[in-house]
């Protein structure tokens, strides 16, 4: 008879111990190595319950390529719908409590009713984001327009978002431009930009005192030869000449390949100008695929910026998921995006900072490398699934997910995606 391939392991010593479920085993076993190691189980617990990643209204209806729309049943038919989607990723990860909105397409009669709507599902309404690129009228930019006409109808635009911010009780207003060009001297960069200071200065003026204006860049698309806040320098100096309430926001998609995302993370955070973040990942383009599913080595080492900087000042940052799914089931993208930064912010919470500025200190390249390695190689599943647990979630969201039948209850009421979302 041939040998078995597997022999049977032998009786490990966190079997024994009178933890019921495999999970429990698992996080036992991970508990026991991270005291070992001197780590503060009970504070990177903490600290992982008051994470916090806002949902998109958008990720949760219709969206598609330039290429098609694959509708999917039971996708949201309203605002009402979406907000009742992403209560349910709340329910089940424990750290989605807000939803950002876009108008027009989450435009409602009565904002404080979707306020009191949210609220009812246990949710509030996050960043809101004006809508400049999709009326014909802004075929040549909006803020940026060279026509005085065509940038009053988008500063009026932002001016009514700032409205509904108060209405529906949000205290951030989340703009991206599509503005750029697509020809080389088909306009001046300099009026452009000067174009730009002008309406959000009458923006930002009117701006509560507890509403804070993020702005957002993108180094092209759909401007083919150059976008008017093309990179985080240009979304920077914008906001210096702002105020202080206007901070930048990273979208990971938003920069040329190979662009050191977590070098640019630090600079914001050190200029203390770092006000949000959409994440998504992407292999090529502005992919909006799910966090983490390409590059979850990147994702890590920006938490570890993240981290340092929680450390240093507490500062406030809004951490948004800007996702838009084509073929994949919309719920459970959701869930995994999420999954994957509470397990991208556990690691990095597992880093050895004392060894890394040891080594640092010591000139040992290779020694600080690897205690972030350390860190990243550390499997957290086991802790996040307890963290949701303690937060009254899911210990495995997606499972549960699916066999609540949700999905399928869903689709029996809603039908036929109604393409509302992305457009
Ligand atoms: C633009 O690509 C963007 O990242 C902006 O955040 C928009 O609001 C969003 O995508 C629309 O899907
Ligand atoms: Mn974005």
């Amino acid at each position: 008879m041939p040998a078995p391939l597997v022999r049977e392991a032998p009786a490990l010593e966190w079997e024994e111990r009178a933890l019921e479920s495999t999970e429990g085993r698992a996080y036992g076993c991970l508990s026991e190595s991270l005291a070992a190691r001197g780590v503060d189980i009970d504070r990177v617990e903490g600290r992982l319950r008051s994470q916090r990643v806002e949902t998109p209204s958008w990720g949760f209806g219709d969206t598609g390529t330039r290429f098609a729309v694959f509708p999917q049943r039971g996708v949201p038919r309203d605002p009402f719908e979406k907000l009742a989607d992403a209560a349910r990723v709340h329910g089940l990860t424990g750290v989605c409590p807000t939803v950002a909105i876009h108008i027009p397409w989450d435009r409602v009669d009565d904002y404080s009713g979707l306020k009191e709507h949210a609220e009812s599902l246990g949710l509030r309404i996050g960043a809101v984001n004006p809508n400049l690129f999709q009326e014909p009228d802004y075929k040549l930019g909006s803020v940026c327009h060279p026509d005085p006409a065509v940038r009053r109808q988008a500063t009026d635009h932002l001016l009514e978002c700032v409205e509904v911010a108060v209405e529906v009780g949000s205290d951030v207003l989340s703009l991206w431009f599509a503005d750029g060009t697509n020809y080389a001297g088909q306009d001046s960069f300099i009026e452009r930009r000067h174009r730009m200071v002008e309406c959000l200065g009458e923006v930002y003026s009117t701006m509560p005192d507890d509403l804070r204006m993020l702005l957002e860049y993108k180094p092209y698309e759909p401007a083919f030869y150059h976008t008017d806040l093309a990179d985080w320098g240009a979304a920077l100096t914008v906001c210096q000449k702002l105020g202080e309430r206007a901070e930048v926001l990273v979208d990971l998609g938003h920069h040329a390949k190979e662009v050191n995302i977590e070098y640019v993370v630090a600079l914001l955070l050190d200029e203390g100008r770092l006000g949000g973040f959409h994440f998504n990942n992407r292999k090529y383009g502005d992919d909006d695929l799910i966090v983490g599913s390409v590059n979850p080595f990147e994702l890590f080492l920006i938490y570890v910026e993240l981290v340092g900087a929680e450390e240093r000042s507490g500062k406030r940052i809004d951490y948004m998921i800007d996702q838009t799914h084509n073929i994949e089931p919309k719920l459970e993208a959701m869930i995994l995006s999420v999954t994957n930064l509470q397990e991208a912010y556990a690691k990095a919470l597992l880093v050895d900072r004392l060894a890394v500025d040891e080594a640092r200190r010591a000139g040992d390249v290779l020694g600080a490398h690897r205690a972030l390695l350390d860190a990243y190689a550390a499997d957290v599943r086991p802790l996040c699934a307890k963290v949701r647990e303690d937060l009254g979630a899911a210990a495995d969201p997606i499972a549960v997910f699916k066999e609540s039948g949700y999905a399928q209850k869903v689709a029996g009421e809603r039908g036929e995606g109604a393409g509302a979302g992305w457009g």
